[in-house]
């Protein structure tokens, strides 16, 4: 049995719960991160010294760090879907996902951990409206990519939604202005009409 430790609320554990539910792969899922602790327990830490979430246990293989989570269950359980058999429908699912990590979250997670994890008195307004401007210019990019594509890497759902998919709910819940992206949109549209996506990420911010 596949077992995943995070919190539901985590993006990156989202990423995987979302992936594995899109599969129809069943797993376990333990609490871990934040208010659950467990991170920082010294089984815990032999798993992933990193003390962060995800981590998952594949019948004894452990892996961490979200993407490469999300890509190993792909390609074990989704070859020719969510793991496209095409090398260059894959390579530029995987450029998405990088990008997800090095460029979108970056400019989003201090928007996202100002507005939802931190008190009102304790927000630097000039931070947060940073935040906001660059999640915008960056999400442009993204904009003008999805223009001759209905979703990131292909015209169907592959890995490199997941990612982007997890980090987009949070803007799009976030009660901020946003500027008019009629490609993201439509993507964006288009993943809320997914159960999996439903279920796992458009939760409640906290
Ligand atoms: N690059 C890592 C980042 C993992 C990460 O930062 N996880 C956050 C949750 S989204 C975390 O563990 N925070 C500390 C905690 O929840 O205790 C990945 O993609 O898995």
């Amino acid at each position: 049995m596949l077992v995943i430790w995070g919190r539901s609320n985590s993006v990156n554990v989202q990423k995987v719960l979302w992936c594995c539910e899109e599969m129809a792969v069943k797993y376990k899922r333990i609490d871990a991160g934040a208010a659950f602790g467990v991170v920082n327990t010294p089984e815990y830490r032999n798993f992933n010294p990193n003390r962060l979430v995800p981590t998952i246990d594949d019948d004894g293989f452990v892996l961490w760090e979200s993407n490469a989570i999300v890509r190993y269950l792909a390609a074990k359980h989704a070859a020719g879907s969510l793991w496209p058999d095409d090398l260059r429908t894959r390579a530029s699912a995987d450029q998405w996902m990088d990008w997800q990590q090095t460029t979108l979250w970056p400019a989003i997670r201090p928007l996202f951990m100002g507005l939802i994890r931190t008190a009102p008195d304790k927000r630097d307004p000039r931070a947060l409206e940073e935040s906001r401007l660059k999640t915008a210019e960056v999400l442009g990019i993204l904009d003008t990519h999805l223009k001759s594509r209905t979703y990131v890497a292909a015209d169907a759902l592959t890995l490199g939604d997941v990612p982007l998919g997890c980090a987009l709910w949070r803007w799009m819940a976030l009660p901020i202005e946003r500027p008019e992206l009629p490609n993201v949109q439509r993507w964006f549209d288009s993943l809320t009409r997914r159960p999996a996506y439903k279920t796992i990420v458009m939760l409640p911010l906290s």
